[in-house]
C-alpha cells in the first residue's frame, strides 16, 4: 500500500519563499562603516556610506537599512566614482535602487573585464526618493564585470542602494534606450541607456 504524507500548506509556502530567495546575492548594501572592497575615487561619495540625508540636501528616502551611496557630500559640485570588485555574472538580473539626477553625468555603469561598457543607466527620477531598476544580464552569464557608480556632474548627484544579483527582476528590466515618463515634469521618470554606449556591448 502506498502511504501518503500530508504536508501542511504553510510549510510548502515557506519552502517556496526560501527557494525564491536562494539565488539572490547582495553586491552592495552600503551598511558598513566603509565602502569595503569598493574602490572610491573623488570626493562626492566620501570615505564611507551616508546614513541618509546629507547637509543641505532634501530628505532622502527609499533606501534600505541604515546606509546608501550618496554623492551629495560637498554638494552637487563634488564628483567621484565607486567601483565594485570584479565579479562573474551568474544570474539573469541585477536589481538596484537608484535616485538623484537625470543626466548621464550621474549613472551606473556595468563594465566588462576590459572596462568597456555593457550597460549604463541614468536615473532620471530627479528626486531624493530611490526607486527600483533591473538589468537583464541573462545573455552575459559567465562573463566578468564590474559596477561603477558615477557622479561626474557638477550640477546633480546620484543615490544608489541595495544592489543584488537575482534570477528574478525586481521591476520590468530596462531595455536599450527605454524611456518611461509620467506625472509632472519635475517628478517624471526618465530611464535611458546611453546611445553611444550600445556600440561597446560585447
Ligand atoms: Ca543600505
Amino acid at each position: 500500500m502506498i502511504k501518503l504524507t500530508i504536508v501542511p500548506v504553510s510549510i510548502l509556502l515557506f519552502s517556496m519563499v526560501v527557494c525564491a530567495s536562494q539565488d539572490d546575492i547582495l553586491m552592495g548594501d552600503f551598511e558598513g562603516k566603509s565602502y569595503e572592497d569598493w574602490k572610491v575615487e573623488g570626493t562626492a561619495f566620501g570615505r564611507k556610506p551616508a546614513t541618509g540625508t546629507l547637509p543641505g540636501q532634501d530628505v532622502v528616502s527609499g533606501f534600505k537599512g541604515r546606509g546608501l551611496a550618496n554623492s551629495f557630500l560637498g554638494g552637487n559640485e563634488a564628483t567621484g566614482t565607486l567601483t565594485s570588485p570584479e565579479f562573474q555574472i551568474k544570474s539573469n538580473y541585477i536589481n538596484f535602487l537608484i535616485g538623484g539626477g537625470k543626466s548621464k553625468g550621474t549613472r551606473i555603469d556595468l563594465l566588462n573585464g576590459d572596462g568597456h561598457y555593457i550597460m549604463s543607466i541614468a536615473s532620471g527620477n530627479q528626486s531624493e526618493s530611490l526607486e527600483w531598476a533591473s538589468w537583464d544580464t541573462s545573455g552575459r552569464i559567465g562573463k566578468w564585470a564590474r559596477l561603477r557608480i558615477v557622479d561626474e556632474s557638477t550640477g546633480e548627484h546620484i543615490l544608489v542602494d541595495h544592489i543584488y544579483r537575482s534570477d528574478t527582476p525586481k521591476v520590468a528590466p530596462l531595455l536599450y534606450l527605454q524611456k518611461a515618463a509620467h506625472g509632472r515634469a519635475k517628478t517624471s521618470i526618465s530611464i535611458s541607456l546611453l546611445k553611444e554606449q550600445q556600440q561597446n556591448v560585447w
